[in-house]
Parts: structure tokens; C-alpha cells; sequence
């Protein structure tokens, strides 16, 4: 049987619509994450951390990817920051036409938008959806091995967040290694080591996305 190479013309097009986005994102002055991780690695644990952190000094949206249901945006509401809830059904990633989709959705202006993608270390990586940066988590129980085994991802997520650190007394885990692994796939990533649970190691982040968030705005300004 022939097959038909349908990929490339799909990312091709996907390209041009998360250019679309960004510009539309640029326009409204906000910083965009696309949080990637494998189910349960703690991608909404760790957004809650960030939305305590940085609630006080920046407006926050959240755009919540699931193929079903809403328990995280129903969790995230409760802090009291504006979520909208993209539902893939089959998709096993957001892409940048979903994400336009739901642009209209967004009434005001905000500071910071936190993107959590469908659960998953492979095929969200391959979609830009028009976002400011990929930023990968990486939870202890998966094993240090995982940034060269799902490439992609960790080749381009410009910041990777080790998460569940709490959990090192009980894991194989060995967190220079993983470094190694990650800078191996991306010499210039920027990275973390916290515990979502024990919110160690956040102060670091909430200096970083701040300043992110300073940045995108003095860039706006000139
Ligand atoms: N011990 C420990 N548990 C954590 C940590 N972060 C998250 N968890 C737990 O791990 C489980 C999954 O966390 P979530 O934040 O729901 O993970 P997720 O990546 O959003 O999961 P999906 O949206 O289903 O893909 C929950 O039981 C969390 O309480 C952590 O740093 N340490
Ligand atoms: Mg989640």
C-alpha cells in the first residue's frame, strides 16, 4: 500500500496559525507557557504553585487542555484566576487551531497565560501553538532517562521543571544525571528542581517568570 505523507503539510499549516496567535498574544502584552508533561507528572500542581506565588503581582489566565472533563480547571477556579477549558476528545495534544479557537474567550488583558497540554511527552511537543515558550516537567518516579528517550521535547522546552524532588529518598532517581540528559537535548535549558508538594524550590521559579513577564512588557513598550 502507498502511503501519503500528510504530516509535514499539517505542521506546515499549524505554523502559520500559531504565527496568527502569537501576534495575537503580542497585542495583548502576555507571556505564554506551554506546559508539556506525561499524565500525572504534575503539571497542575505545579501552575497552582505558580498562581499562589504570582497572583498577588500579575494578572493570570490559565487555558487548561484535557481530552475530557474539567476536574484541573475546576481545581485551578478555586484560586480564583480565570481558566478556559479546551476538551481534545480524541487528540492527544492541543494544537495552535484549538488554541485559536478559544482566543475569542479571552475578554481582558493578562499578564501571564499558563497553557497546560494534554498529558503526554511526545506529540504536544511537535505543535507550536503560538506560545512564548515550551516548559517540560519532569517527575522524579519517571526516572532520569526520560529526556533522552522523548527527545523532542526536551530538544526544545527552553525551561525544564524537575518536579516530586520530595520524593528522591524513595526513587531511583539521580538528578545530576538527569541534568546531564536534559543539557545533553538542549545545552541552554534553563532548570528547575522543586517539589509541587513541599513547594521547595519555587522561589526560584517565581523570580524567573516574573522577570519573563517584565521582559515581554518593556518589550511591548519599544
Ligand atoms: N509527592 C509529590 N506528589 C506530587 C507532586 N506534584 C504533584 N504530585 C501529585 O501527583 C499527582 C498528579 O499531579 P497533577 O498535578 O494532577 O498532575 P498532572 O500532570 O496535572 O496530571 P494530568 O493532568 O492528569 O496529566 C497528584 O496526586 C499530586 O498531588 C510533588 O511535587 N510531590
Ligand atoms: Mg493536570
Amino acid at each position: 500500500m502507498k502511503k501519503i505523507k500528510v504530516l509535514k503539510p499539517v505542521l506546515v499549516s499549524n505554523q502559520q496559525r500559531a504565527k496568527e496567535n502569537r501576534s495575537m498574544f503580542d497585542r495583548m502584552n502576555s507571556l505564554v507557557i506551554n506546559i508539556i508533561a506525561s499524565p500525572g507528572a504534575g503539571k497542575t500542581s505545579f501552575i497552582k504553585n505558580l498562581i499562589t506565588g504570582l497572583k498577588g503581582s500579575h494578572k493570570i489566565l490559565v487555558i487548561e487542555g484535557d481530552i475530557k472533563g474539567q476536574i484541573d480547571s475546576e481545581s485551578i477556579s478555586r484560586l480564583g484566576v480565570d481558566v478556559i477549558q479546551i476538551n481534545t476528545a480524541t487528540e492527544c495534544h492541543l494544537d495552535a487551531f484549538m488554541t485559536a479557537q478559544v482566543l475569542p474567550k479571552i475578554k481582558k488583558n493578562y499578564d501571564l497565560i499558563l497553557v497546560e497540554n494534554i498529558g503526554n511527552l511526545v506529540c504536544p511537543a511537535e505543535f507550536d501553538i503560538g506560545e512564548d515558550f515550551k516548559l517540560a516537567i519532569l517527575s522524579t518516579p519517571e526516572g532520569d532517562d526520560k529526556p533522552l528517550k522523548y527527545p523532542l521535547l526536551f530538544h526544545l522546552a527552553r525551561v525544564t521543571v524537575i518536579n516530586k524532588c520530595d520524593l528522591l529518598p524513595y526513587v531511583d532517581f539521580r538528578p545530576d544525571i538527569a541534568r546531564k540528559n536534559i543539557k545533553r537535548e538542549n545545552p541552554r535549558a534553563v532548570i528547575f528542581e522543586v517539589s509541587s508538594k513541599t513547594e521547595q524550590g519555587f522561589e526560584e521559579v517565581f523570580r524567573f517568570v516574573s522577570k519573563e513577564i517584565n521582559a515581554r512588557q518593556k518589550k511591548d513598550k519599544h
